[in-house]
């Protein structure tokens, strides 16, 4: 019995020895020391063992299996710290490198004026609506005065899906839409892609952006559009800025007009900014016409109200400074992040 327990200890420990990976320890333990395991099946044949040999046995047994578990023990401690190592080896950070560049985006100069503009507005009592770009004529042109042989057809030389549908030409369908509904008073700013037949340079685009503003209610006056009109130019170009209203034509508005404000470079002296002006046109104006409420089923009667509608891209070459509205199209980060 000792020699076949000292034989299956050698024979243990040798295959200890030979494991390279913790899997290969696990199968000597089971073959072993497990339920079925070799010391296991010297154990189960004790019954055959003379009855005062069997406490030198048995303690000869728990030696085997202590020397095998303690070897085991061991090998595996060694073997989990040199995977440690050799993890902790390729994981190794050199601190000292130099960073990754993380490109940030950055925030397009129409977005930021149009924000700007925004938070002006809605610090005003106005609530931004949206709208679809693709439209019905008939939201895009008659309900807005603008009938089939209207000269300002022609002026919107327009993209059409079929004799009926077109990619809008202005954000005003938006604002005769919400009008529709019947919830008066009304207060919103409809800001959006347009589209015109347009040649592209640098002051044109077949596709810019407005922002159009609406104010339908009781007893709403050219006085209120001025006011409204005068509060915005100044916190828009600063404290300083004068507004000048020059009377104009609009289909949808009567009377109308195109607002000039103060030249924000010389104070209205008259510089290469404002081309010896003194005056710079920043948007049109006016009161919305009986006509249009009528069709948007508001009765004029009762009802009265002012629009005005900027060109987005227009503001942002004017308050950054920006001498080609192609350049708002390239998306050239250089240029971008300069705003
Ligand atoms: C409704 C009724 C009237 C919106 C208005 C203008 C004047 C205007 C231009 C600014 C530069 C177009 O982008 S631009 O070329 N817009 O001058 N827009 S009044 O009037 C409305 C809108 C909706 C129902």
């Amino acid at each position: 019995m000792k020699e076949r327990l000292e034989s299956i200890k050698n024979e243990a420990l040798r295959q200890i020895q030979e494991s390279d990976v913790p899997e290969k320890l696990n199968d000597v333990r089971v073959k072993y020391l497990g339920k079925k395991g070799e010391l296991t099946t010297v154990l189960k044949g004790m019954k055959d063992v003379a009855a005062e040999e069997r406490p030198r046995v048995g303690q000869l047994v728990n030696e085997t299996r202590a020397a095998i578990e303690e070897m085991l023990e061991e090998t595996k401690a060694k073997m989990e710290a040199a995977i440690r190592a050799e993890k902790l080896k390729n994981e190794v950070i050199d601190v000292t490198l130099p960073s990754k560049k993380n490109m940030v985006g950055h925030r397009h100069p129409n977005t930021i004026a149009l924000e700007e503009v925004e938070r002006i507005f809605v610090g005003m009592g106005y609530e931004v609506v949206e709208g679809p770009e693709i439209e019905y004529d008939l939201y895009n042109f008659e309900k807005l005065n603008i009938p089939a042989d209207h000269p300002a057809k022609d002026e919107q030389d327009t993209f059409y899906i079929n004799k009926d549908i077109v990619l809008r030409t202005q954000t005003s369908p938006v604002q005769a839409r919400i009008m529709e509904q019947g919830k008066l008073p009304i207060c919103i700013l409809s800001p959006g892609r347009v589209f015109r037949s347009d040649e592209v340079d640098a002051t044109h685009s077949p596709s810019f952006h407005q922002i159009e503003g609406l104010v339908i209610d009781k007893k709403i006056s050219f006085a209120d559009l001025k006011g409204t009109l005068e509060v915005f130019a100044k916190e828009l170009f600063g404290e300083d800025t004068k507004t000048k209203f020059r009377p104009h034509h609009f289909p949808f508005t009567e009377p109308s007009a195109e607002v000039d404000v103060s030249c924000f470079k010389c104070g209205g002296k008259g510089c290469r900014f404002c081309k010896g002006e003194g005056w710079i046109e920043i948007l049109g104006c006016g009161m919305v016409h009986p006509h249009v409420l009528e069709m948007c089923g508001i009765d004029p009667e009762e009802y009265t109200g002012f629009a005005f509608g900027v060109g987005l891209e227009r503001i942002a070459l004017l308050k950054y400074e920006i001498d080609d509205m192609r350049l708002l199209y390239e998306n050239d980060i250089r240029f971008l992040k300069q705003f």
